[in-house]
């Protein structure tokens, strides 16, 4: 399996985040690309290239161009009010507000497009960020070609990234780019699996209403979990996509025997949709040793995932998400691939 890396992930390196009682070191870190892409290396993988650069017409295809514009321009306009540190707004949007307004100012504009105060971008964060996109579009494109697999190694990661907003330690939807980019080069259905331990709110509100592209997310019960205000079991998509979103809430303490039954009803579920390409959010942040997460997910257990995945021998893209035990996550997130040539 060929795998596509960039790079220039390392221009975004947050500065840190908001959680619990206070500012802390970033979990979303540079290392974790570079002790996934060691481990594709050690195992002799496949071949690892890098992205060809894309046209940003493929990445407003899904995101809002004020939104993109904002992602690309902020560190210049924050540097211009000679401000250093990491670029982030301070209120968020809740029920009783405008939707209809968005503010010129760019503490105004924050505000409306971020939805979280764990993804500050910084000085060189747009470029980064671009790269992540082009790594899944290129990945996406030797699908086209027709290969039967690809491994996008995206960061930074993009399942929290929707239409119009963003956080989560995500910027642009790179698994939702990637799906339509191929939908528009000849694949007539896709369905993407998330099984990063978060819900992919930003995936589930990009197609929750279409019937075109199928998406299954298996994911901590979001009662108790970030995102917390999406991802619940009952948001079976609308309008002519009503059907085509299956949410797989888990409880916490969920291992492989509770993992693996949710897993068969996804793929069963996708296995009935009989897409043309399939595109997997690849988050390992289910490992029984995530800092922030409460699965209970071995190593072993990720190369069953992948060998379940295999099972509907479909043209599959795997696109990286989260994982924030570093020193095991190259071994569980090339686990999943092994156990997916494997299988
Ligand atoms: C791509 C991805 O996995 N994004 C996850 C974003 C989660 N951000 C909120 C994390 C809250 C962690 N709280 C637990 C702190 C444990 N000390
Ligand atoms: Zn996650």
């Amino acid at each position: 399996m060929e795998t596509i890396f960039n790079t220039q992930h390392a221009l975004h390196h947050s500065p840190g985040e908001l959680v619990g009682d206070g500012y802390v070191p970033a979990f979303e870190k540079p290392e974790r690309a570079e002790l996934i892409l060691a481990r594709v290396k050690e195992v002799g993988l496949g071949k690892v290239s890098a992205p060809i650069e894309h046209d940003l017409a493929d990445v407003l295809r899904i995101h809002d161009a004020g939104m993109v514009e904002l992602l690309r321009t902020a560190a210049a306009e924050w540097a211009a009010l000679g401000r250093t540190g990491p670029i982030a707004p301070f209120t968020w949007a809740t029920r009783g507000m405008r939707e209809d307004r968005i503010p010129r100012s760019l503490n105004g504009r924050l505000s409306y497009y971020c939805f979280d105060a764990g993804t500050p971008l910084t000085a060189t964060s747009w470029e980064a960020i671009k790269a992540s996109a082009d790594t899944a579009l290129t990945a996406a494109g030797r699908l086209i070609g027709g290969a039967g697999s690809a491994f996008a190694l995206c960061r930074p990661p993009g399942h929290h990234a929707g239409s119009d907003h963003y956080g989560g330690y995500c910027f642009l939807n790179n698994a939702a780019i990637a799906a339509q980019k191929l939908r528009d080069n000849g694949a007539g259905r896709v369905a993407i699996l998330d099984v990063d331990y978060h819900h992919g709110n930003g995936t589930q509100q990009i197609f929750y209403h279409r019937d075109d592209v199928l998406v299954v997310n298996l994911h901590g019960d979001p009662d108790s979990e970030y995102p917390f205000r999406l991802g619940y079991a009952d948001e079976p998509g609308a309008g002519a996509g009503e059907g085509f979103n299956l949410n797989l809430p888990l409880p916490p303490g969920t291992a492989w025997a509770g993992y693996e039954a949710a897993l068969r009803q996804g793929i069963a579920r996708i296995a009935a949709f009989a897409p043309d390409a399939l595109v997997v959010s690849l988050g390992v942040d289910t490992y029984k040793g995530d800092p922030i997460s409460h699965f209970k997910l071995d190593h072993d257990d990720y190369l069953r995932l992948g060998g379940i995945v295999k099972t509907l021998n479909k043209p599959t893209l795997f696109v990286m998400e989260g994982g924030y035990a570093v020193a095991e996550i190259g071994i569980n997130a090339v686990n999943v691939l092994s156990g997916f040539l494997g299988g």
